[in-house]
């Protein structure tokens, strides 16, 4: 049986001396490079006994040689396992006692903070930095060069990503080499994507967006890429005329479109701006075109399903829709009560069927049964409708959840955290418009009777417990939570009532 994701990247490639990866500093990176260096990590993958099967938990910062260790993972048949850079010790602690990794690769600057948890869930530690250097590379230079992948089918799992969750534990979502390949598929044909292609990769590599959309669609292209290490305004400009494609999150487009530099001619060696993980606006679709002469295309996806809608190629790229579905995807609109689907105009959960959508969560089968109808729809939490041309449009979000900058963040797991603060009688996190991370997280705070609460403290406790991108741009302090006569926090009240707080 052959390895049915990684089979795929080889088969795309058309000379191994091509040019896959040119880094910020300006190396590169070819076909033949990755495949050698892919090789020596998946033999220390099994020279540490990483058994098909097993999750290599990866908390590092952006490199080649990260985007390469990946693609070791697939080859070693292990379950490829991010986590985001700016978790904490202690979300982090959550992760590796349920997901129980067998090895986790961490940046050399947080061993020996993690030493302990990662002993703790029975993990061997390794270290990886993005100047070429830690343990497993050090280990990957003395290993063999060659690696006979192992066996791997459609239905055998590639990675698990986390996703934060309404009641405030995150959830792995189990993705197979069919749900990556199927998707990767299906976006190079509907973006046409070539071996011709460079992009210019700005995002993050820990989530669905940068990993499995940028990246694969990528490999199974042939294609290449600027790898950056994450979003920089004035590289990018400087690579416009360079590359020809750009995916990125609407924060990415609302700073390009400020920008001077992005115009007609600078842009005009670029063949596509893709944009998704959360709402384009209108005002922003429109002032990038008329700056750069480009339509962004909007897609939408969510890290249990890869990508389900985008906006066509060829045919009109309506700005506030996310588009038609994908080739082999279903998306319908259903009632959100019964389930029942619903016709061409009206509201509803959007619910999606295909090989995109995941196996399941990891550990928690009750929860994965919820979140499915019963002829296997799966229930996204978004709301939408469908227009009489098909395209779908996001018209709201059934979930209580803030996006911004295209980090999910869910209010559940904030306002847990203020509550264990000193003082604090109860908390209410929501979303409020903000014009570069399209929304704020933002809380209200109640004080016990008697207690003083200052903003300033109670941000530096939560920054001690949660990544810096969840922390609210303010905190709130209100007398108490407007509420409705079942006794439920109104948070539409209080959006309403903060949403000019970021203008
Ligand atoms: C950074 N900060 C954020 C933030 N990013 N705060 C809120 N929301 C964000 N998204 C904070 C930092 O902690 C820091 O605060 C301050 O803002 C400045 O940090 P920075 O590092 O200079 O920010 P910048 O590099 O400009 O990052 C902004 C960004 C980045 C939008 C470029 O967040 C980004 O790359 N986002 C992409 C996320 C992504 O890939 N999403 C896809 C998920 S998959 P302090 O206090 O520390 O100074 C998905 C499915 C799908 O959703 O459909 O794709
Ligand atoms: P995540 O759970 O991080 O994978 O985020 C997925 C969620 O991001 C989806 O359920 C949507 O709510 C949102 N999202 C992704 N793409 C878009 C888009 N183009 N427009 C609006 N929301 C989006």
């Amino acid at each position: 049986m052959p390895n049915h994701l990684f089979d795929a990247f080889r088969n795309a490639i058309s000379a191994p001396d091509a040019v896959f990866i040119e880094t910020q500093e300006g190396r590169i990176w070819t076909f033949a490079d990755v495949l050698t260096l892919s090789a020596r990590l998946a033999n220390v993958l099994a020279e540490s006994g990483v058994a098909p099967g097993d999750r290599v938990a990866v908390q590092v910062e952006k490199s080649a040689e990260a985007l390469v260790l990946y693609l070791a993972c697939l080859r070693a048949g292990a379950v490829y396992l991010p986590l985001n850079t700016g978790y904490t010790v202690a979300e982090l602690d959550y992760f590796f006692n349920d997901a129980k990794p067998a090895l986790v690769v961490a940046s050399p600057q947080n061993a020996e903070k993690l030493a302990g948890i990662v002993s703790g869930c029975g993990a061997v530690l390794e270290t990886l930095d993005d100047a070429g250097g830690g343990t497993i590379l050090a280990r990957a230079t003395v290993a063999g060069s060659m690696f006979a992948d192992v066996d791997r089918g459609p239905n055998d799992l590639a990675a698990i990503l986390y996703t934060s969750g309404t009641t405030g534990r995150s959830k792995g979502a189990m993705l197979s080499h069919d749900n990556l390949l199927s998707n990767a598929k299906a976006l190079k044909e509907t973006w046409r994507f070539t071996a011709a292609d460079r992009l210019i990769h700005a995002l993050p590599i820990f989530h669905t967006h940068g990993l499995f959309v940028a990246s694969n669609v990528t490999l199974i292209s042939g294609a290449s890429m600027f790898l950056l290490p994450k979003f920089d305004l004035d590289r990018i400009v400087a690579l416009l005329p360079k590359a020809t494609v750009l995916m990125g999150v609407p924060t990415f487009y609302v700073r390009l479109s400020e920008d001077e530099r992005v115009n007609r001619e600078s842009t005009a060696h670029m063949r596509l701006f893709i944009s998704g993980s959360a709402p384009l606006l209108s005002e922003t679709h429109r002032t990038f075109r008329e700056r750069a002469g480009h339509a962004i295309l909007e897609r939408y996806g969510m890290t249990e399903t890869n990508m389900n809608t985008s906006n066509p190629y060829d045919g009109e790229r309506i700005a506030g829709t996310v588009g038609l579905p994908l080739p082999g995807v279903s998306v319908r609109v259903a009632d959100m009560e019964t389930g029942a689907p619903l016709p061409a105009g009206e509201t509803g959960m959007l619910e999606v069927k295909g090989p995109n959508v995941f196996q399941g969560y990891w550990n928690m089968p009750e929860k994965t049964k919820a979140e499915f109808r019963n002829d296997g729809f799966f229930i996204t939490g978004d709301l939408g409708v469908i227009d009489g041309r098909g395209y779908v449009h996001i018209v709201g979000r059934g979930k209580d959840l803030v996006i911004s900058g295209g980090y999910n963040i869910y209010p559940k797991e904030i306002e847990t955290e203020l509550d264990q603060i000193d003082g604090v009688f109860e908390s209410a996190v929501f979303g409020v418009p903000h014009k570069d991370f399209g929304e704020g997280v933002t809380a209200a705070v109640v004080a016990k009777p008697g207690a003083s609460l200052v903003e300033k403290d109670m941000l530096t406790i939560l920054g001690e417990r949660l990544a810096r991108y969840k922390l609210p741009k303010r905190i709130l302090i209100v007398d108490e939570l407007p509420r409705n006569t079942m006794g439920k926090v109104q948070k539409n009240l209080l959006r309403n009532a903060y949403h000019n707080l970021y203008d």
